[in-house]
């Protein structure tokens, strides 16, 4: 394999990583072998005394077999269990060596080979894609100087200020220990009750109860670093930096209606979509942006850049863009690729550097640490997925499972015996910037860290109307599901910090008394236009965020710098047909969705032939919340006209329940709109385009498809 001797890549280009798995991927084709390469004549009966047995103890392949069956396993993640991954490339279009030395981040048009996973954080590994929770965006780049890993999330702060409490927080959101009850949700007493007692997790509460905690999918969603990282340039200058990942589709959420139903209807949602894109030969895309800042600078704010329950506004600092993420192939194996890549946040270049935020501090320790439990001893670094492009020169040795055979006698520096082996590089080695360190040994939490409340208010001054809305019904769904009274009476407490209006409208949902004069009447599981325009109204006074008191780069919906132009593109659409369906209609719509690069299934009664169209999903295999708009055309279900037919009906009126386009071509199409006309409450249905139901020409539909969802039907205030 790889010769010890040979030099660093310094050329990275995108395919170098796949060209360096290719040795390791297998196709196994030919004679059926054992692991040890012996041939093997029959695999479906095991070694017997006589036809009826019994088994021997001899069978050798039956052993083989089922001893790497029952070992199959490894430990699955403590957090972030659940998740999926990509191959793809990261390119550089502004040149940052003004900044740092990390040829990563200086070399403009180098593509440097990534694999990103995204993950939730709660559930296990087989728990459904759509729990309310933040999302893991790690990025594995493998770089001329050695892997980097930016091990993010789709939200910008922590629960925590410590790395010592983290333990805590998992145990408390976990399914409870003493029935595993529930799986992959935060909605339950220990979390809350962790919660309440832990003010500092208010900001990062916030943010997990907006939409982004529902993403709807992997590439309509942000990603963030989190934490302050410092850059160092050739002259030893050090700038701080905050990296950011800016999707090109836009940032989408589901409904929370929608959200549960997935888990049940298709656990696998945004999995199976990344998939499918990348399947399909389409990419995922993200820019890259860095906030640039420097400690004179942060001096001066009312916060601490080392807090990671703290951003620093966009409105303060802009997002620069300086390169761009593609994720563009599949893994070959789940286990071998997606299980077994292995992150740290400790994995940086040369002109990178860590700050003090001590849960970077504490992360540094744990990635390294767990991967020796999951992966199963000191070589986990030698995995295909994880081994950098740069082979490692040192003289680390032996442990379970190497694989690396190192000739010679020498492993030791220094050594007079071996004139060739590694030795450090002080030009252009990794080095420690050397930050002035003082200070008494302490357990202690810094003054600066101390304001927990200003940048909660922040982010909630920062939503639009219909995003006030969800947030309060996520505090209400949530703390609703708490069975403990006092648990419920002190998160009140918690939330009236942000704004008394919002704990009262959640008050009123847990049968306690508002905490505000003025009060709406909450919609339960719908979304109630009354509560709605009274949180519009309630802004709270922001501290934390040197001055700044709103900033649209926090909501998903108000315009800002870097917020992608609204795009069909990605939108998955069911087109309703049933037998004997206006073939040329058909092809209309699929001709005008695929030229804006959506995709659509044909939904009907039945698999196969509608007669000169192909069903690809029936109405028991398809169901309206994985579908991003509906178009109804014609033919007949079960012997009734579509529009009579009571699954077609539930497809369209749940659609626009959940606000999304729905299209109708001709007089068979409109029949099904007319149809579900009084089935929408508590929205009113209207064929109007300003509403998203277009019945004009395809083309008009994918316009509204780009659109996403049409908040309007809830009020015009949305
Ligand atoms: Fe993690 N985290 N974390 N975390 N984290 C892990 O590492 C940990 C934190 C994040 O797709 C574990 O390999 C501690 C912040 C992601 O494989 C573990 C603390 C952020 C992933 C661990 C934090 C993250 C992990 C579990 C507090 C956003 C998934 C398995 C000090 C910036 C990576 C593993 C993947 C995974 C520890 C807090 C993101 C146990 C101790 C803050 C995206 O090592």
């Amino acid at each position: 394999m790889t010769d010890p001797k040979t030099p660093a890549l310094t050329d990275p280009q995108p395919n170098a990583k796949r060209q360096d798995l290719q040795p390791d991927t297998v196709n196994p084709g030919g004679t059926l072998t054992d692991n040890m390469g012996h041939p093997i004549s029959d695999d479906q009966n095991s070694l017997k005394a006589g036809a009826l047995g019994p088994t021997l103890l001899e069978d050798h392949f039956l052993r083989e077999k089922l001893h790497h069956f029952d070992h199959e396993r490894i430990p699955e993640r403590i957090v972030h269990a659940r998740g999926s991954g990509a191959h793809g490339y990261f390119e550089l279009t502004r040149s940052l060596a003004e900044y740092t030395t990390a040829q990563v981040l200086t070399e403009v048009g180098a593509q440097t080979p990534t694999f990103v996973r995204f993950s939730t954080v709660a559930g296990f590994r087989g728990s459904p894609d759509t729990p309310r929770d933040i999302r893991g965006f790690a990025v594995k780049f493998y770089t001329p100087q050695g892997i980097w890993d930016l091990v993010g999330n789709n939200a910008p702060v922590f629960f925590i200020q410590d790395a010592i409490k983290f333990p805590d927080l998992v145990h408390s959101v976990k399914p409870e220990p003493h029935n595993e009850i529930p799986q992959a949700s935060a909605a339950h007493d220990t979390f809350w009750d962790f919660i309440s007692l832990t003010p500092e997790s208010l900001h990062t509460i916030m943010w997990a109860m907006s939409d982004r905690a529902i993403p709807r999918s992997f590439d309509t969603m942000e990603g963030f670093g989190v934490h302050t990282f410092r850059l160092i340039n050739a002259e030893g200058k050090v700038t701080l930096v905050k990296y950011h990942w800016k999707p090109v589709l836009g940032l989408h959420s589901l409904v929370w209606d929608e959200a549960q139903k997935i888990a049940g209807k298709d656990p696998d949602y945004n999995r199976r979509l990344m998939w499918d894109t990348i399947d399909g030969g389409g990419t995922l895309e993200w820019q890259f942006g860095v906030q640039l800042f420097t400690e004179e600078q942060a001096a001066g704010w009312d916060f601490d850049f080392r807090d990671p329950t703290k951003i620093v506004p966009e409105a303060l600092v802009p997002v620069e863009i300086v390169g761009r993420l593609v994720l563009n192939r599949n893994p070959d194996n789940f286990f071998s690729e997606t299980e077994q890549v292995a992150f740290m946040p400790s994995n940086i270049v040369p002109g990178m550097d860590f700050t003090e935020d001590p849960l970077l501090q504490g992360r540094n320790f744990s990635y390294l640490d767990t991967q020796f439990s999951r992966l199963g001893g000191p070589n986990w670094q030698e995995l295909p997925i994880n081994r950098p492009l740069t082979p490692p020169q040192n003289n680390q040795r032996d442990g379970h499972m190497r694989r690396t055979i190192n000739p010679g006698r020498v492993s030791y520096y220094p050594n007079s015996l071996d004139t060739g082996s590694p030795t450090p590089d002080p030009q252009e080695g990794f080095r420690s910037h050397p930050v002035m360190m003082s200070g008494v040994k302490v357990r202690e939490r810094p003054e600066s860290f101390s304001d927990h409340v200003g940048q909660a208010r922040l982010f909630w001054n920062s939503l639009t109307p219909i995003e006030r809305e969800h947030l309060c019904r996520a505090f209400q769904f949530e703390l609703a599901n708490v069975e403990t009274r006092h648990v419920r009476l002190a998160m009140l407490d918690q939330i009236e910090r942000v704004h008394p209006v919002l704990a009262s409208q959640v008050a009123i949902a847990l049968g306690e008394p508002p905490r505000a004069e003025q009060t709406a009447k909450p919609g339960g599981t719908q979304d109630s236009a009354e509560e709605m325009a009274l949180l519009a109204t309630a802004n709270a006074d922001v501290t934390a965020a040197a001055g700044v008191q709103h900033d649209p780069a926090l909501s998903q919906r108000a315009p800002s710098e870097h917020k992608a132009e609204p795009t069909p593109r990605g939108r998955l659409v069911a087109l309703l047909a049933g037998d004997g369906v206006d073939v040329a209609a058909v092809e209309a719509v699929q001709a005008a969705l695929k030229a804006q690069e959506a995709k659509f299934h044909v939904v009907g009664p039945h698999l196969g032939d509608l007669g000169g169209v192909q069903a690809t999903k029936t109405f028991s295999t398809a169901s309206p919340v994985v579908y991003d708009g509906v178009y109804a055309l014609g033919g007949t279900a079960g012997g009734l006209p579509l529009a009579e037919h009571p699954d077609a009906q539930m497809f369209v009126a749940e659609a626009y329940r959940h606000y999304k386009p729905v299209g109708a071509h001709g007089q068979d199409g409109e029949a099904l709109l007319d149809a579900v006309a009084g089935r929408t409450a508590p929205l009113t249905f209207a064929k109007d385009e300003a509403l998203g139901v277009v019945t004009g020409n395809p083309e008009t539909f994918t316009q509204a498809l780009a659109r996403h969802r049409y908040w309007n039907r809830l009020s015009p205030q949305a």
